[in-house]
């Protein structure tokens, strides 16, 4: 795509009101507009990277057996008020009447509305367990509304639900989410870590929250260090390793504020392990039994003929919040230099001719190189315009393609001045070039 074509408004300096990485640069280079508080508009930019985003969300999700669906932005208090949460809500709710004078809502999570979609039609143990997922916008009217899309107001989330006969066999769909999560943000190149959270608004005693670590994030956390040098190649979904798997995050102290007690942490953790410090929560699971299925009377017939209500829990994942914390993960502000991961990168290289009035031969060379490009499935953006050498790096520099091939005078015969962003250049051919290209995304 050429430069000049795209909708992609860049701003030349920081706006003052901005005062996270993240929001910075997604204001500066026009991946955002803001709406009003807390809600935006998503230009192309960002909304390329969001997209992709959604979809590793998804093909996780798919991969342990969730199925996916889609409900309403907008719920009746009805659901509500049979869980008895419609009270409970309070303020950050966004309460509407239709022109009935019906009392609807902005669902700010779908815990009711999901509950009574399984109750008017699942009946028996046998169709159990049951794993739904959708991806929706969701409203919460927060107090302070802040860092741009990171605490928005109107977000994307992936949100699931699980429904299990039994305790045991809801732990066991707690654990396939726990390890989709882990693999989620390993594709997004985030390294996230599970901690014991407090469950709040949604209920129950057992809860995970993802962090990433960044100085800028709302989440304080104390953590045992080695916690971070966990990984999980888990690849069978089998009961007995799951279990393993979860217990093996467990047994470092990994906890949120809400959750912390000193006297424990500092029991448990030798004083070069502890870590005290702040991230990004990305994703949130809760267990809760029966909170809802009981209030809602959603149950199943049990093999001897007893009926028993569906155990719960309940998986969100911030997919709008997770552009921000990748950009906080991955931005150096200093330079001035962003890198997407090629996972999520809004085009997966830059070409950046040199161009003036008089000689356009490097940009032909450029919508060439793209010729080949195309037919590998690789995305590339070019820069057209006939702006001078260093504005046009800075610009891509912000942009933030994870590849760059700079087409100057000199460039003739096979090798080309190529770079991954932020790194030295090097001059090798299109041949090679393309071959690392698809290397890396096939590793994804
Ligand atoms: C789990 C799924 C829930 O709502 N119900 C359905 C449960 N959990 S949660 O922790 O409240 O939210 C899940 C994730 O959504 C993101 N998130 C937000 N993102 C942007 N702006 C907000 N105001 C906001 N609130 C929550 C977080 O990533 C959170 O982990």
């Amino acid at each position: 795509m050429l430069l000049s074509k795209l909708f992609i408004p860049i701003l030349k300096n920081n706006p003052s009101e901005a005062k996270i990485k993240s929001h910075q640069l997604m204001l500066r280079v026009g991946m955002i507009k803001q709406a009003s508080a807390g809600i935006y508009s998503w230009l192309p930019l960002g909304f390329k990277v969001m997209k992709k985003i959604e979809e590793i969300v998804r093909q996780e999700q798919n991969k342990i057996g969730a199925q996916e669906i889609l409900m309403p932005t907008i719920q009746s208090s009805e659901i509500w008020k049979e869980s008895g949460r419609y009270e409970d809500y309070g303020e950050e709710m966004l309460r509407i009447k239709d022109r009935q004078n019906r009392e609807m809502l902005y669902g700010p999570t779908n815990e009711e509305q999901v509950t009574e979609i399984f109750r008017s039609s699942l009946k028996s143990y046998k169709s159990l367990p049951q794993l739904l997922y959708h991806i929706q916008w969701k409203f919460r009217d927060e107090i302070r509304p802040r860092f741009g899309i990171m605490r928005g107001r109107e977000f994307y989330m992936k949100d699931a639900y699980s429904f299990d006969i039994s305790d045991d066999e809801a732990f066991y769909s707690y654990n396939k989410f726990f390890l989709s999560y882990l693999r989620t943000f390993k594709r997004l190149s985030l390294t996230a870590i599970p901690m014991a959270a407090d469950t709040g608004p949604i209920g129950g005693n057992l809860s995970h929250e993802f962090i990433i670590l960044a100085d800028t994030g709302e989440s304080k956390i104390f953590t045992d260090k080695r916690v971070f040098d966990l990984n999980s190649n888990e690849t069978e979904l089998e009961k007995n390793s799951l279990q393993q798997m979860r217990k093996k995050y467990e047994q470092y102290y990994s906890v949120t504020d809400e959750k912390f007690n000193k006297e424990e942490f500092e029991k448990v953790v030798s004083e070069e392990n502890r870590l005290i410090t702040k991230g990004i929560e990305v994703g949130h699971i809760f267990y809760f039994g029966d909170k809802y299925s009981k209030a809602m009377g959603a149950s199943v017939d049990l093999p001897g003929g007893k009926k028993d209500f569906v155990k719960m829990g309940s998986y969100g994942i911030g997919v709008s919040r997770l552009v921000g914390a990748i950009i906080e993960a991955k931005y150096d502000d200093k330079n001035e230099i962003m890198k997407w991961p090629l996972s999520v990168a809004p085009y997966d290289i830059a070409l950046i001719p040199m161009i003036n009035k008089n000689d356009t031969s490097a940009l032909d060379k450029a919508i060439n190189i793209n010729k080949e490009l195309i037919k590998n499935n690789i995305d590339a953006i070019i820069d057209d315009t006939e702006e001078n050498f260093s504005s046009k790096i800075k610009k891509m520099n912000l942009i933030g393609t994870p590849y760059q091939i700079i087409i100057g005078k000199k460039t003739d015969g096979d090798l080309l001045e190529f770079k991954e962003t932020g790194k030295e250049t090097q001059n090798i051919s299109l041949t090679k070039i393309v071959e690392i290209i698809k290397k890396q995304k096939n590793s994804n």
